[in-house]
């Protein structure tokens, strides 16, 4: 069997943080217990089929820069040996997971029929690898955007025989996912927006939108798919509106449309800050609704505007992320999947090692200290103290819609003035810092 990371022999170590080792986890420690779970189970991370064994290095202003030794060869070809690099990939990162578009696993074919027949073949391979390696499948997707007949559109497309297509697509994807018990199933309306509103009927397209989702949730029961329905929220690129804008939009579009039963969120952190808030903004929008389903692990660059789809690395965001995902309790079916790709300079194989370390190990210091921070309270103290008022009678009979205005005032006209008390947010910040640099 060809053997496609030759430079890595073995399965990269976790060797502690005094480690010298560029090939080793400083931080992530598999089967290492905290708050209650190992951080295998924490953290589900899985491979992006897309970024790591497809991109190319390709960008605006030139084309493939890098060549990687399985994409050499017929599509099948191609499709087989890619395959095969990437279960080797996520084993030799001592990983379980990995997620795909229908597109980056097999080459599209001339006709529906024939693109659903060469998926159905590379599925029943994946399905033998999955078997033989224990890795398993995060989640699948149809790539509704790639292809120039989604240029307006997939569910959006005013006209409905792309729509035809983009449903077609889905049902092939959700059967290629199902076949290979994908754990999720993820929806990111590339291109469901507008460039401009002079030719755009908003409301239309949102219904139809609505409209697909419902028919794959139909589609979803009927052939008895068990995976959790994710959407995933990003305001513009490549349209300039995209409908799935962010976490509390697409809340809100899910309840006027009936759909929110059926769906949670897949958070991705620089979708996050191409909306003007941060990740942990979007994660606690998400978690606040009990819809966080799962995370695209990646990051911005704060002096870009675009999604630039790097590793993350930044300690301070991950444990303000990991604080979230633990007061949720966790993602569930969901995972971290790394939406993320070596810039365009790191061209070699090894640095696709190197970047999903460092991802991986940002991670787990992230959850140490967002650990540490919990179990000794030392910002919920404070915040339960801020809040305290709510818990007197009054408070709940508020909460509990028992109350009334004229209530209220003969309240406030005995208590007096409120008392200034201040928000602590420096004093907080410190001690923030204090945990991120004490573990
Ligand atoms: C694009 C993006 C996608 C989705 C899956 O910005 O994040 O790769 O994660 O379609
Ligand atoms: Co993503």
């Amino acid at each position: 069997m060809a053997i496609y990371f030759p430079e890595v022999k073995k399965t990269v170590p976790y060797e502690g943080p005094d480690s010298k080792n560029p090939l080793a986890y400083k931080w992530y420690d598999a089967e290492k217990v905290v708050a209650g779970k190992t951080m295998k189970e924490h953290f589900r991370f899985a491979i992006a089929y897309w970024h790591t064994y497809k991109a190319a290095g390709v960008d605006m202003f030139g084309p493939a820069a890098w060549e990687r030794r399985w994409n050499a060869g017929s599509p099948l070809k191609v499709a087989s040996q890619a395959l095969a690099a990437n279960f080797e990939f996520v084993q030799k990162l001592g990983l379980e997971y990995y997620c795909f578009h229908d597109r980056d696993i097999a080459p599209e074919g001339k006709s529906v029929a024939e693109s659903e027949k060469i998926l159905q073949g590379v599925v029943k391979e994946a399905a033998k690898y999955q078997k033989d390696t224990g890795v398993k499948l995060l989640w699948g997707t149809a790539n509704l955007f790639g292809n120039p007949r989604y240029t307006h559109g997939a569910g959006t497309n005013p006209d409905l025989q792309v729509f035809a297509y983009a449903a077609a697509q889905i049902k092939a994807a959700l059967d290629a996912t199902a076949a290979l018990k994908g754990e999720n199933y993820v929806f990111w309306g590339g291109r469901e927006g507008y460039e401009t509103l002079l030719n755009t009927r908003l409301k239309q397209e949102q219904e139809q939108l609505a409209r697909l989702l419902q028919l794959a949730v139909d589609y979803k029961k009927k052939i008895g798919f068990t995976g959790q329905f994710l959407i995933e929220p990003k305001p513009k690129e490549p349209t300039k509106h995209q409908y799935d804008f962010d976490a509390a939009t697409v809340i809100g579009f899910l309840k006027t449309y009936g759909l929110d039963k059926d769906f949670k969120l897949n958070i991705e952190a620089n979708h996050a800050t191409l909306a003007g808030h941060t990740f942990e903004h979007e994660l606690t929008v998400a978690a606040a609704d009990k819809k966080l389903g799962s995370i695209d692990a990646n990051a911005g660059d704060t002096l870009l505007g675009w999604d630039t789809d790097q590793f993350p690395v930044d300690i301070y965001t991950t444990a303000k992320a990991m604080l979230v995902v633990l007061d949720a309790g966790g993602l569930g079916s969901g995972g971290f999947n790394f939406d993320a790709k070596c810039r365009r300079g790191s061209g070699e194989t090894l640095d696709l090692f190197y970047a999903h370390i460092g991802g991986i190990d940002a991670f787990a210091k992230g959850l140490l200290i967002a650990d540490a921070l919990r179990s000794d309270k030392a910002l919920s103290a404070f915040v339960d103290e801020r809040y305290a008022s709510w818990k007197t009678d009054l408070g709940k009979k508020v909460l509990a819609k028992k109350s009334s205005l004229e209530e209220l005032t003969d309240y406030a006209k005995k208590s007096g003035e409120p008392k200034r008390v201040s928000g602590r947010q420096e004093y907080l910040e410190n001690i923030f810092n204090d945990y991120l640099l004490a573990r």
